[in-house]
């Protein structure tokens, strides 16, 4: 049955590459055409008459890239926004460029470099830490930049080499990778009062994100997302939290109903769990809740980099037997996997489902009928519309919080912080992508990457 179901997926994919790829080729057709270049004047002229050496950078979220390899002389960076929202560049100790929109330009003038390195960086909060930080190295020996950034401007595009890249980024899903995040996180101990006690290790680890591509991650347990956390409601929880990273941590408890000492942000509510230092978190499980945990101190470089991950109190109560928008939710509803989705777009795990980018996304897989709960989690930095093929979302809860009227959707905007819980019928058989619907946060010219997974419904 897996293989037949294989055969028919390879075949499915094969067709949603071809159109993907078309959809990427129009996309890369109306770029407006690249500025041409000023030749760069001769390495070290003194006179001062010589031409300013222009180099071309490009700007992603979240990272820098492009010609950072000069001769010295008098720099102007030519900047082209390739994001999806605003950023800029600065020199460090240096001049800032205007805020650049997605797809617009702008020149910097750096003034007369000498040979050297220089830091460059994007100044909008938190673009830095997220990996929008890049040497700029100024040698003698260094050729002028030709103005070929690595996309390939001002050369021949190669469409059937787009067309062969995209289609063989998508046929290498599912693919096997080390380590699977958010795994059933099992007391160490149960006490006599019926607390149960956890334990987490906040480290820097390995974690390959996708095939062969493996990163130092911020980590619980060793895993992205950390591990989960369930507990019924009226439990006393107490977490052993242990920092073995090279700073200092907190572990804040978003969404959970916690006595404000348990808040986790240091220094209001506790000190710094210093490195080799360990903190106890204890509190009572008072109400339902979808929350997550993940560091608060320094959250925009520890956050992104692998440090949340899914606490659930007891169970969203579904609206079994109730009939929404013409549609009837079965009185004897059954939930055949409960799946909980973290959403990432920056630090070293970039854009990604579960601590996993395309083709490392896990798939999930049904028997045509089957009712299937998600739990969304959005840790990144962006939003994220995120959009199931065929299967309208039921939105039975936001950030866990039962919702009076339930609603469909089939493309659900989902909010740094926020959690969405949604009700899906697998009722139709086939590979069915689910994806985010920011196009760029799941395909780049070397092909599908990033938010972008798949629901595989077998006939019944
Ligand atoms: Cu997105």
């Amino acid at each position: 049955m897996r293989e037949k179901l294989f055969d028919g997926f390879l075949l499915m994919l094969t067709v949603m590459g071809v159109l993907i790829a078309a959809i990427a080729v129009v996309g890369i057709a109306t770029r407006p055409a690249p500025a041409a270049t000023e030749p760069a004047g001769p390495p070290g002229d003194a006179s001062g008459t010589a031409e300013p050496v222009v180099a071309h950078i490009q700007l992603t979220e979240f990272a820098i890239e492009g010609d950072l390899t000069v001769p010295p002389g008098e720099v102007v960076l030519e900047v082209h926004n390739e994001g999806a929202v605003i950023h800029n560049v600065a020199l460090e100790g240096g001049p800032v460029s205007a805020d650049i929109g997605p797809g617009e330009s702008t020149n910097l003038e750096l003034g007369r470099l000498e040979p050297g390195t220089y830091t460059l960086f994007c100044a909008i909060p938190g673009h830095r830490e997220a990996g929008m930080v890049a040497t700029l190295t100024v040698s003698a020996d260094a050729a002028p930049p030709t103005g070929e950034s690595v996309h390939g401007h001002g050369e021949e595009v190669d469409w059937a080499e787009l067309d062969r890249m995209m289609e063989e980024s998508i046929l290498r899903f599912p693919a096997e990778t080390e380590g699977r995040g958010a795994q059933p996180l099992e007391p160490v101990e149960v006490l006599d009062d019926g607390t149960k006690v956890f334990e987490i290790t906040a480290a820097i680890t390995p974690w390959e994100v996708e095939p062969g591509k493996v990163v130092d991650a911020w980590t619980y347990n060793g895993m992205v997302p950390g591990p989960l956390i369930r507990v019924d409601v009226g439990d006393r929880v107490r977490v052993v939290v242990h920092n073995e990273l090279p700073m200092g941590t907190d572990v804040h408890w978003h969404g959970i109903d916690t006595p404000n000492s348990m808040d986790g942000v240091a220094p209001l509510t506790q000190p710094l769990i210093q490195p080799g230092e360990t903190f106890v978190y204890e509190f009572v499980a008072e109400e339902p809740a979808v929350g997550m945990y993940h560091a608060h101190h320094h959250g925009q470089m520890q956050v992104p980099n692998g440090m949340f991950a899914p606490f659930i109190i007891g169970e969203v109560p579904l609206p079994a037997g109730r009939t929404i928008s013409g549609i009837e939710i079965p009185a004897d509803l059954e939930v055949v996997e409960e799946i909980p989705m973290v959403l990432n777009d920056a630090g070293v795990i970039g854009f990604s489902l579960n601590g996993k980018s395309f083709p490392a996304t896990e798939p999930y897989v049904f028997r045509q009928g089957d009712w299937f709960l998600v739990h969304y989690y959005n840790e990144g930095l962006q939003i994220h519309p995120m959009h199931l093929h065929q299967f309208p979302q039921l939105v039975v809860a936001k950030d866990g919080i039962p919702l009076e009227v339930p609603y469909w959707a089939d493309t659900l905007n989902v909010a740094p912080g926020e959690r969405y819980t949604v009700l899906v019928q697998a009722s139709d058989p086939g590979v069915w992508v689910w994806h985010c619907h920011i196009l760029n946060h799941v395909e780049k010219e070397e092909g599908m990457f990033g938010m972008v997974t798949a629901v595989i419904v077998e006939e019944a």
